[in-house]
């Protein structure tokens, strides 16, 4: 169950590795509903604590230093800094964002390390650990790749196929092999110390049951990790970067990354706290407070099995109240890739749209993978902007503002005698705060902007059905209503706005010449007096034109175009593995009675009500003909015109869809379904026959 009335909050975002720039995808995973809970909190009055900082150990790190010819020290000074200003910029507003290769993070984590040691806790073990001779080097996680068992991947990783994201162990992997040499790796025996998270297993599924609330996608994945046994995990790798393990003869040890980077929360909270040389023991340790992680998908079993795990053998700690983790974002329909340049970079953006942080914020969170992977493409990313923050919120901010400044000296008019409409109105006012509440308690984000948009439209509907601007004519003190109530909207805006949108509301409090928000004070009709002077308007959004959403595509088709000319030039040379089994054996007769021909496309149209076919004229040599052909969703009508192919012309003909078919052209099929004509490499006069 939830912990009721916290007395305080320690909110934590995931400690993102140091090791490259960040994108939307990180944005929209767990900073963004991070933030947007955190600033609720905070306008609500709450003692809450909001801790982030990167993640600068583990493998991916020291792979980044190979790969740029560098240091891992270096590449994690360069990474630590981007990141923590492009997070500023877009207003995250952690309390503190540090650094796990601080000093007095490896003195916690040693410590913790060493208070389950003494305790017993560990599985002291020997085995047979991947090796790299030519290296000289263990090969933990990433440094071994190999086939997925599970889905054929040629490159899955030693601790997770990125493509079926399958949790695996280098043990697993068929074919592995060092991403060190590219060698085949040997067996040494090694010593590490595990956590034996299979006599655990009792306590872990007794604190994920006692969660019912936990959202579906984060209980989900804990059941299937409980349901299929947990295993003893090693909580040291063989590596020399990261926290050394603080044991006698450990010499070239490290604690495994997943062990010291959830304490990182716990070293930051620390560091925050002695700063301002406040206690942090209670944001840990008293039970009044409420611990909330927010991360994205792949980190569940980290948050909700693993750390836990440490922490109640540690035995001084909270638990995580709640685990909110999102799913993945996409681009574009594709999913978002560092390596092919698949992304949409934060710091790119913060060029192409200054000063439009909020739009950005905007848009990730009404489209946010809440429950499932959603979709970021730069259509919709315009017609939101124009069609719901400007269109919307800052037409309406716009007109309130206006008409007050026009027929009221910019000064807020009294409230006369009241209508059902006006009455309607103020029952929204009263109402929508409550909801947006209950919305942002119970982490549903996605749904708290609908609502606070949902305020802006019952404004824009107010002015719309009143027409203060026809009414000021013959009934002033009806405008007077009229406006008075539309800025008591505005003030509401302001105020649960600020969580999603901080920018812009605070842009707002100041038209609305208001101090800071108070979370307490929305659902109020009074929070303008009459008479109070506003401040000075202007506009809160504006409109983006076409050409410049243009642009954004064109560089994602760029860095397509350059993917696919690196892929063909790095293409193995061995066939994939999964390709279809032989078939048996045919007489040399069997093959001489198809009747294979070249033929070349004259015209092409797809065949309508159907996803697959198209319909294609052929000349043959022999004749002009018709063929129905599947594939349409491979090839467009206009880019096939005019290309010879291949075809079985002696096929019987058949009716599909209407259409007479005489024939069917040769394809060859990839492993991932995707096709291609079989064709002749130099020009062949029509008829010509393939044998
Ligand atoms: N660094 C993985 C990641 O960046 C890992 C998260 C740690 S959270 C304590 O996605
Ligand atoms: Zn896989």
């Amino acid at each position: 169950m939830p912990i009721q009335n916290p007395q305080r909050y320690t909110v934590t975002a995931a400690l993102i590795y140091a090791n490259g720039p960040i994108h939307i995808g990180h944005l929209a995973g767990c900073y963004l509903p991070a933030d947007i809970y955190v600033r609720y909190l905070r306008g609500q009055g709450r003692d809450v604590a909001f801790i982030s900082g990167t993640d600068e150990h583990g493998v991916p790190i020291t792979i980044k230093a190979r790969k740029e010819g560098t240091t891992p020290q270096e590449v994690v000074d360069k990474y630590y800094t981007q990141i923590r200003d492009a997070f500023g910029e877009f207003g995250i507003s952690f309390d503190i964002y540090s650094r796990t290769s601080k000093p007095a993070h490896h003195q916690v984590s040693q410590d913790f390390f060493t208070n389950l040691y003494d305790k017993g806790i560990f599985k002291e073990e020997v085995t047979e650990q991947y090796y790299d001779q030519k290296a000289a080097q263990f090969l933990a996680d990433r440094y071994i790749v190999g086939t997925c068992p599970n889905c054929a991947n040629p490159n899955a990783y030693g601790d997770q196929c990125e493509r079926c994201g399958t949790s695996l162990s280098p043990e697993e992997l068929i074919n592995p092999h060092s991403t060190l040499s590219g060698e085949p790796p040997i067996k040494r025996p090694t010593k590490n110390w595990y956590l034996p998270l299979d006599q655990l297993q009792p306590k872990i599924r007794a604190y994920v049951d006692s969660h019912p609330e936990w959202k579906t996608n984060v209980a989900g994945q804990c059941l299937s990790w409980l349901n299929a046994g947990l295993h003893p995990r090693a909580m040291t790798r063989d590596l020399d970067w990261g926290v050394k393990v603080p044991l006698p003869d450990t010499e070239g040890k490290v604690l495994y990354v997943w062990f010291d980077a959830p304490i990182g929360y716990i070293t930051f909270t620390k560091e925050l706290f002695e700063g301002r040389g406040q206690d942090w023991e209670p944001y840990w340790k008293d039970a009044n407070t409420k611990l909330v992680h927010f991360i994205g998908k792949d980190n569940i079993v980290f948050h909700c099995i693993i750390f836990p795990a440490m922490l109640m053998e540690h035995g001084q700690f909270v638990l995580a109240d709640n685990v909110p983790a999102n799913e993945f974002m996409n681009l574009e329909g594709d999913k978002i890739s560092t390596s092919r340049n698949w992304a949409v970079w934060l710091h790119e953006y913060l060029r192409d749209f200054e000063g439009q942080q909020d739009v950005l914020r905007y848009v990730l969170c009404a489209n946010s993978p809440e429950n499932k992977d959603s979709d970021f493409s730069w259509k919709d990313f315009q017609a939101r902007n124009n069609n719901e923050l400007v269109g919307n919120l800052g037409n309406f901010v716009n007109r309130a503002m206006v008409l007050t400044q026009k027929h009221f000296g910019n000064k807020v008019p009294p409230r006369n005698n009241l209508f059902d409409i006006d009455l309607d109105v103020i029952e929204s006012i009263r109402r929508l705060p409550g909801q947006i509440t209950a919305s942002l308690e119970a982490y549903r984000f996605r749904e708290a902007l609908a609502l606070v948009m949902e305020l802006s439209r019952v404004g824009n509907k107010y002015l719309a059905d009143t027409t203060p601007w026809h009414a000021i004519k013959d009934d002033e003190s009806r405008v007077q209503t009229i406006m008075n109530l539309s800025l008591q909207i505005a003030a509401n805006l302001a105020i649960v706005m600020e969580p999603f949108l901080p920018f812009s509301a605070r842009k707002l409090l100041g038209m609305l010449n208001l101090p800071a928000h108070r979370w307490k004070d929305a659902g109020s009709i009074d929070m303008l007096s009459e008479g109070h002077a506003l401040g000075v308007s202007s506009l809160l959004f504006t409109k983006i034109e076409d050409a410049v959403i243009e642009a954004q595509v064109q560089k994602l088709l760029d860095a397509k175009k350059v993917n696919q000319q690196e892929a063909r030039a790095n293409a193995p040379v061995e066939a994939p593995a999964a390709v279809p089994e032989g078939k048996p054996a045919v007489s040399f007769d069997d093959f001489t009675k198809m009747d294979i021909r070249v033929a070349t496309i004259l015209a092409a149209e797809a065949v309508p009500k159907t996803k697959k076919l198209l319909k294609l004229t052929l000349d043959t040599g022999i004749d002009r003909r018709t063929v129905v052909s599947g594939i349409a969703e491979h090839y467009q009508p206009g880019e096939i015109i005019g290309r010879q192919v291949c075809l079985l012309a002696n096929l019987a003909p058949r009716e599909i869809k209407g259409i007479m078919s005489q024939g069917m052209i040769l394809m060859a099929e990839d492993a991932d379904g995707s096709l291609a004509f079989v064709r002749p490499e130099k020009l062949i006069t029509n008829g010509g026959t393939v044998r």
